[in-house]
């Protein structure tokens, strides 16, 4: 089960729902692959699907995987990253968990309190010999400072690897907000703006590259009996391909009906105290992945507050991303890891609270949500 069922007796709105083609639309593609009998290592919805999302998103070379946590660790492996690298504690856990399952050692560096990306003018005192990469994450899909992270990484000779879970749809001065770094790993999980139920992709620059994960995603083969790296299974099969050939065609109504969503809810709280919203970077297209608020002092109730009252109403936001990432035990311990040393993100991880966000959210409950949102003190069931 998803976390945030409430026990109640009203249906909840959940942060998100998948967006999900018509059934009948999905049953010939399940016909293909039952005559067919090829369900995965690079079947031919595989092969179609792989070119389609390199196409929608005006990108070369890329390469489809299982899901967005082996995007990571592929990308991670295919660079030969190893020692330190430097990233961001607010974020979803796989992130980290990529670096620690490589083998690296996460330091982490504050984020900017308008966008909630790793601050580029902490990325320096933090490098140090060992440090190899950075992993910024594109959070909310809000593009990073791209072209200053660029700047440090070649002055200073790393790899930059962005985490792009976020971003399908984004774009960024015109371009694909995955076609940034040496690699972005993108996530096609059911919650995310494109899902391929699990799914996920990796964009790289050139063929040589993809040829590199294309093998480390299926074991390291080369060919039937050459394995040149300890690659992993990290294929995407064919039932993921297929859905995601289908989601393609709803893709561009599904950012139109993000877009009015999101509209709806800065109007909605325009000029409420102590609420307001990450600042988006000039240049970009937004893909309204999350409608993230910020609840500060001057709100009236905590940010707490407001969770569990959305949710006795039978509204489930989440906390995305809170706990931070550094404050888990796996990474507590870390020097990096000290509030003292992430203060905006630590503030930002009690402020944040993301609203339902997703198509088929009706109008009507979206004005139930920005009221119980813009009136703090409406609502508030006593326990
Ligand atoms: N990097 C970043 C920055 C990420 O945000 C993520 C994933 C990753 C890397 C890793 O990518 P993947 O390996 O997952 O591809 C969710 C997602 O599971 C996770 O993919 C996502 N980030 C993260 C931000 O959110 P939970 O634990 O909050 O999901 P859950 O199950 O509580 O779902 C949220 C709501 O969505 C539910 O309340 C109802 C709705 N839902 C969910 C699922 C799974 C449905 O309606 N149907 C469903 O099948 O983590």
């Amino acid at each position: 089960m998803p976390y945030g069922s409430p026990p109640l007796n009203v249906n909840p709105i959940y942060v998100t729902r998948p967006n999900l083609p018509p059934l009948a639309d999905f049953l010939p593609y399940l016909e293909k692959i039952w005559a067919s009998k090829v369900l995965t290592n690079n079947g031919p919805f595989h092969e179609e699907l792989e070119a389609a999302v390199a196409d929608y998103l005006g990108v070369k070379h890329l390469c489809l995987v299982a899901n967005g946590t082996l995007a990571l660790i592929t990308s991670l492996q295919a660079l030969r990253i190893a020692g330190e690298v430097i990233t961001t504690p607010f974020s979803f856990v796989a992130t980290t968990h990529a670096l620690h399952w490589s083998g690296c050692k996460p330091v982490f560096v504050d984020v900017d309190p308008e966008t909630g990306n790793l601050d580029p003018a902490l990325i320096e005192a933090a490098i140090t010999p060992q440090t190899t990469a950075i992993l910024p994450v594109h959070v909310y899909g809000n593009p990073c400072d791209v072209a200053e992270i660029q700047r440090i990484a070649q002055t200073y000779w790393v790899k930059v690897i962005y985490d792009a879970a976020h971003t399908f749809g984004a774009r960024f001065n015109g371009e694909s907000l995955a076609s940034f770094g040496d690699l972005a790993a993108m996530s096609f999980h059911a919650t995310k703006v494109f899902n391929t139920f699990e799914g996920g992709a990796i964009v790289c620059r050139d063929a040589e590259m993809k040829k590199r994960i294309d093998f480390l995603k299926n074991f390291g083969f080369a060919d039937e009996v050459t394995v040149v790296a300890p690659g992993m299974n990290g294929k995407m099969n064919e039932f993921q391909s297929a859905l995601g050939l289908l989601q393609l065609d709803h893709l561009d109504a599904a950012l139109v009906a993000r877009e009015r969503i999101g509209n709806r809810y800065r109007e909605g709280f325009a000029g409420v105290a102590g609420l307001r919203s990450f600042s988006y970077r000039a240049g970009v297209s937004p893909n309204h992945a999350y409608y993230p608020i910020l609840v500060d002092g001057s709100y009236g109730i905590t940010r707490d507050a407001l969770y569990h009252k959305l949710r006795a109403h039978g509204i489930v936001a989440r906390r995305y991303f809170y706990p931070l990432i550094s404050s888990f035990p796996a990474y507590r311990g870390l020097p990096s890891a000290r509030p003292d040393n992430l203060p905006v993100a630590t503030r930002l991880a009690e402020q944040v609270l993301c609203l339902p966000i997703y198509p088929g959210l009706e109008e009507h409950d979206q004005d139930r949500i920005i009221d119980l949102v813009a009136h703090p003190h409406a609502g508030v069931t006593t326990h």
